[in-house]
């Protein structure tokens, strides 16, 4: 499986670490679907890196348009190998007793109905080709609770759970999962879209930092993918070196 060229459906390629994923297997000769909901972003990444990328544009929440956009993947793009479920996003840094149950409920249905929405859609395929690869986009946040992250944290973390279960429902069918959990990560939308498109608190988070970059984020994609075969790297958690663990809290009165 390492040393061939690969098909890879990457979902949120529009943005950060998707678009990242799309341009380093693309770089290397890969076939990669990219998939996302705004057309024009994918119609520029097709340009950047024809004729080796396919766009399709999905919302992956919608389950009948993900089924239909993995049954009518042209000949070329069509036996997906690798599928990099990565669409996601957070909303809102409230506390619970406070938070939007619109943007709650957004978050479960992308990043966990989502994810398996696709994941339902493209994993007999490899079954059926005794070979295959799924990489789950988690987050520290599935692990590494912090005020605020509530929903996000708890999707994360579905993600994280539902990796290990595939795991032990492919058992013996040669189709491996990996979970990459990244820390801090500059250079994406991702903190735009948390605070609703307010700029300034959504530069807050890495101001005076050094965090990691989509780049990192893909590379560890790539590595976990170009292992040999017989190796399944199940989990990769990755921070910057400027992020840690914080001491549990304790209220005085
Ligand atoms: P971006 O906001 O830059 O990218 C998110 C991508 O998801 C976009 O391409 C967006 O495309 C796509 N997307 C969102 N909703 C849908 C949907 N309903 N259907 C299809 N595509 C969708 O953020 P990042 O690149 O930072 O985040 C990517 C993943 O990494 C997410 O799962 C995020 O939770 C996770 N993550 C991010 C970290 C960070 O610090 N940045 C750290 C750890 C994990 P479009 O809007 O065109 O549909
Ligand atoms: C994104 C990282 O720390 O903002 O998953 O939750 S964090």
């Amino acid at each position: 499986m390492s040393t061939d060229k690969h098909t890879v459906f990457v979902t949120g390629a529009s943005s950060g670490f998707g678009a990242a994923i799309a341009r380093m297997f693309a770089g290397e000769g890969h076939r990669v679907v990219a998939a996302a909901r705004r057309a024009e972003r994918l119609a520029a990444l097709e340009k950047e890196l024809a004729p080796l990328l396919h766009p399709v544009t999905v919302d992956v929440r919608d389950r009948d348009s993900v089924v239909r956009a993995a049954a009518s993947l042209p000949a070329g793009f069509a036996a997906v190998d690798v599928l990099v479920n990565n669409a996601g996003l957070a909303l809102g840094l409230g506390p619970a007793q406070e938070a939007d149950p619109d943007e709650w409920q957004r978050m479960v249905d992308t990043n966990c109905t989502g994810l398996i929405n696709c994941t339902r859609a493209l994993l007999p395929g490899m079954v059926d080709r005794g070979r295959g690869h799924v990489v789950n986009i988690g987050s520290v946040a599935a692990h590494h609770p912090y005020p605020g992250g509530n929903v996000y944290g708890a999707t994360k973390a579905f993600v994280s759970q539902f990796s290990r279960n595939l795991r032990a429902d492919l058992h013996g069918t040669g189709v491996r999962v990996t979970c990459v959990e990244p820390g801090l990560t500059g250079g994406t939308e991702f903190s735009e879209v948390r605070f609703s498109g307010d700029a300034e608190r959504a530069a807050a988070p890495y101001a005076g930092t050094d965090p990691l970059t989509p780049e990192d984020v893909a590379e560890a994609v790539h590595w976990a993918v170009s292992r040999p075969a017989r190796v399944n790297i199940n989990t990769v958690e990755m921070m910057p070196v400027v992020q840690s663990a914080g001491p549990l809290r304790i209220h005085r009165e």
